[in-house]
Formats: structure tokens, C-alpha cells, sequence
């Protein structure tokens, strides 16, 4: 079966105006932000896909792992005729979650879910290829907003893979779970990536390359405030900053300017002068303990039922009832 059409529940207009708000709203706090959904156009998905090969960026290695030990656990415990994933981007670990729930048999439709339009495209296109009599109905949304969207009935499995839950601040992660839950029926299920609390030396980084990928996604940024909103950021002259913060347990992706700068967002008649030295936040990436994960979920109304990691316990992957 081909790929149906995508179902767009992000417009255009949507984007836009989630974007002017957002800059609108973080640039003029202080300290000055930027949620990380930003950095996803067509180059910065494919800055992510590069990423995801460096040498020093374990969790989709790590998670790979853990998926390929346990995808059938998984396909067995859930009997799974739905197979829903949040964030998915690209859909590669995807791959062997669908390969062991269609050995299994039962499996009927895909739903992919991702803000880029792009690579969703890319994704749909490969998997109706790849997985001949599978539904495969990619929506273009928001994780965050459009929960309310996603097909009902049939026994669903969700995925959020890849420890993009760590990317919501504490309170967003809590919403995000109860309305997870209460967009579930009794019986679904929800299988949750989620990088670990580990040695900074090795979590660093992988958020700091020796190659400059990640400083490069992270400028990505600038790029599309610049594109979309008429900004004139020089992103050139920030430099990258990951740093680990101990008492939160997460890694921060700032922006630093080099020299103070006065930059025009000439969309939203916006002036923004930035200190030299001055860091601006574009991600915080959150890193978890197993008994922490079990309390977020039980908190949000799910029943824990399994927690597997990779070989050197670097990824944690939680299959959950609802
Ligand atoms: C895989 C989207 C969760 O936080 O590790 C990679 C994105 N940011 N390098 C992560 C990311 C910097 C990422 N997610």
C-alpha cells in the first residue's frame, strides 16, 4: 500500500504563529529561551540525522539496542494493531518494532506524528514501501497539542522514542503524561525512551562534537527565526554551549554571544540586544532514573510493566500500561 496522504493538523499559519509567539515570549525574558521544536526544518531534521551517527552521540545507538533486544517482548506483550509514534522524524529504530509486531501478525496501521512535514514525507514514503499491506497514515502535529487527533480504537501502541520527552521542562513532561493517559483507552499502551542519569564525561558530549554538528543544529535555530520571520541574526557569532546542570539532572543547550549585538526581528518590530557573553537557552535535554520514570508514569495514571536498557544501562526504554 502506498503512504496516504499526510493529514495536516499543523497549517502553515499554525506554525507561524506558534513561532512569533514563541520568540516573541523568549527572547524579550530574562534569561532569554527558545523551545527546541524550532530547530526542525528540512536541515535542521537532517543536522538531527547526522547527529544521531556521531561517534559521541550514544542514546539512538544505545536505544537501538535495546530495541532490537526487546522488540519482540514488546510485539508479544501488547499484541499491538495500532503502532503510533510521537516525534518520529525518520522512523529508522521505528523499523524494528514494526518488523517483530508484523511477524507477530496483527498489525494493521502506522501513525507517524512529527512537526516537519519533511520528513515525514520521507518516512511515510519509505515504511509503505518497505511493509507491503500496512496502513501507514502520517499526521503532520504537534505532540504537545494534538494528542486529541490520533486515531482511536484497535489496540494502539505509542512510542516516544529517542528521549524526547527529556526536551519538556518538568511541568510540560507532567502535562504531556496526564494528557497522554486520558487521550488512551484502558488496555493501550505506551513503550517511553528516556536517556539515563549517568557520568557527565559521557553525556557532554555528545551534546558538544568534536565535529560541530550539534553547535551547527544548535544555530539552526538563529536560521529559522532569521527565514521565517525576517530576523537578522548573525549566527556565526554565538557559540555553542552544552552545559550539565547536576541539580535538575539535565544537559542545556545555550547560544553565547560573542560581542554585544543588536539584532532586528523585523516581523514582530522586535529588538533584541544581547550582551556580549550573554547565553541564550535553546534545549534542555533531561536524563533519567529508572525509579523516576516508574513515578512520573504512575503519577499520570499508567501501569509500569516493563524496563529494559542497553548493555552498559547508558538508555532506558518503559513499556507502560494504560
Ligand atoms: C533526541 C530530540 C531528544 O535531547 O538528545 C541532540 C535532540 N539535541 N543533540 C536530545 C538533540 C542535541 C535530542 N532528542
Amino acid at each position: 500500500m502506498s503512504a496516504e496522504p499526510l493529514e495536516i493538523h499543523l497549517e502553515e499559519q499554525d506554525l507561524a504563529r506558534g513561532l512569533r509567539d514563541d520568540v516573541r515570549v523568549g527572547l524579550t525574558a530574562d534569561p532569554k529561551w527558545l523551545p527546541p521544536k524550532w530547530f526542525y526544518d528540512a536541515r535542521g531534521s537532517e543536522l538531527f540525522e547526522e547527529i544521531t551517527r556521531l561517534p559521541e552521540y550514544y542514546p539512538t545507538r544505545a536505544e537501538r539496542a535495546v530495541l532490537a533486544a526487546r522488540a519482540p517482548a514488546v510485539a508479544e506483550l501488547t499484541r499491538a494493531k495500532t503502532l503510533i509514534e510521537l516525534g518520529s522524524g525518520s522512523s529508522e529504530k521505528t523499523r524494528l518494532l514494526l518488523d517483530a509486531l508484523t511477524r507477530r501478525g496483527g498489525l494493521g496501521t502506522f501513525v507517524p506524528l512529527d512537526v516537519s512535514a519533511s520528513a515525514l514525507l520521507g518516512s511515510t514514503t519509505q515504511i509503505a514501501a518497505d511493509y507491503p499491506g500496512l496502513r501507514v497514515r502520517g499526521i503532520v502535529g504537534d505532540f504537545t497539542r494534538h494528542l486529541d487527533r490520533l486515531p482511536t480504537g484497535g489496540r494502539r501502541l505509542v512510542l516516544f522514542l529517542g528521549g524526547t520527552i527529556g526536551n519538556l521542562l518538568p511541568a510540560e513532561r507532567a502535562a504531556f503524561l496526564t494528557g497522554m493517559r486520558a487521550a488512551l483507552e484502558a488496555g493501550d499502551w505506551l513503550l517511553i525512551g528516556t536517556d539515563l542519569v549517568k557520568d557527565p564525561s559521557i553525556i557532554v558530549p555528545a551534546y558538544d562534537d568534536a565535529a560541530g554538528v550539534t553547535a551547527e543544529f544548535n544555530r539552526n535555530v538563529l536560521r529559522v527565526v532569521n527565514r521565517e520571520l525576517g530576523g537578522d541574526f548573525d549566527p556565526a557569532a554565538f557559540t555553542h554551549v552544552a552545559r550539565w546542570d547536576a541539580t535538575h539532572e539535565w544537559i542545556e543547550m545555550r547560544l553565547r554571544a560573542d560581542r554585544p549585538m543588536r539584532v532586528r526581528i523585523a516581523d514582530l518590530d522586535l529588538d533584541v540586544t544581547f550582551a556580549a557573553g550573554e547565553e541564550l537557552r535553546t534545549e534542555v535535554s533531561a536524563k533519567f532514573r529508572p525509579e523516576g520514570v516508574a513515578a512520573e508514569l504512575a503519577a499520570a495514571g499508567f501501569v509500569h510493566r516493563a524496563f529494559w536498557t542497553d548493555p552498559d544501562a547508558l538508555f532506558g526504554v518503559t513499556l507502560a500500561r494504560a
